[in-house]
């Protein structure tokens, strides 16, 4: 079984209920077990600044799928709620990212990259991660999620 470490972010229709329909659906994967739900977090915009606050969040699941399978299963999640992808970084029901892979380093450009390559910049995601798995290690960095938060809070590398 693998550890793997998943972001959630939503900005359109009934946030709360599209984070709660896709942690249900990653459940309901045989292969999966959501072991760790964060509570949900509402941050500002980042990227594209002109669209509605997010609820974020971050899940901590065991799975049997390799990365690549369980990257289709989370753009079916999200293809299944319906997601309109009009402008880039613009407004989602749900969006579904493979932060963490156990301690996988991996770049199959531009589908998938391990461990996600911005998490360390984004509050929104190392926030609802260290309120559950503040110990984990960031395999390229060898810092734990609680330090790379607190760095980007102080201000530091
Ligand atoms: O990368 C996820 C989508 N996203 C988010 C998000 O989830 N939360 C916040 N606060 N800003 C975001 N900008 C983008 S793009």
């Amino acid at each position: 079984m693998a550890l793997v470490y998943l972001g959630l972010g939503s900005n359109m229709g009934d946030r709360e209920k599209n984070l709660k329909e896709a942690i249900k659906a990653l459940d309901s994967h045989e292969h999966i077990l959501v072991e760790k739900v964060s509570s949900l977090y509402e941050t500002d915009p980042v990227g594209y600044t002109d669209q509605d606050k997010f609820l974020n969040a971050a899940v901590f699941c065991k799975t049997l799928l390799t990365p690549n399978q369980l990257l289709d299963y989370l753009q079916k999640i999200e293809e299944d709620l319906k997601r309109v992808r009009t402008i880039r970084w613009g407004p989602r029901p749900i969006d579904l990212d493979i932060l963490l892979y156990d301690d996988l380093q991996l770049n199959d450009e531009p589908r998938l990259i391990i461990p996600h390559p911005r998490m360390t910049e984004r509050e929104f995601v190392l926030l609802p991660l260290a309120e559950i798995v503040p110990e984990v290690i960031h395999p390229t960095t060898g810092k734990s999620i609680e330090k790379l938060l607190k760095e980007l809070r102080e201000g530091r590398p």
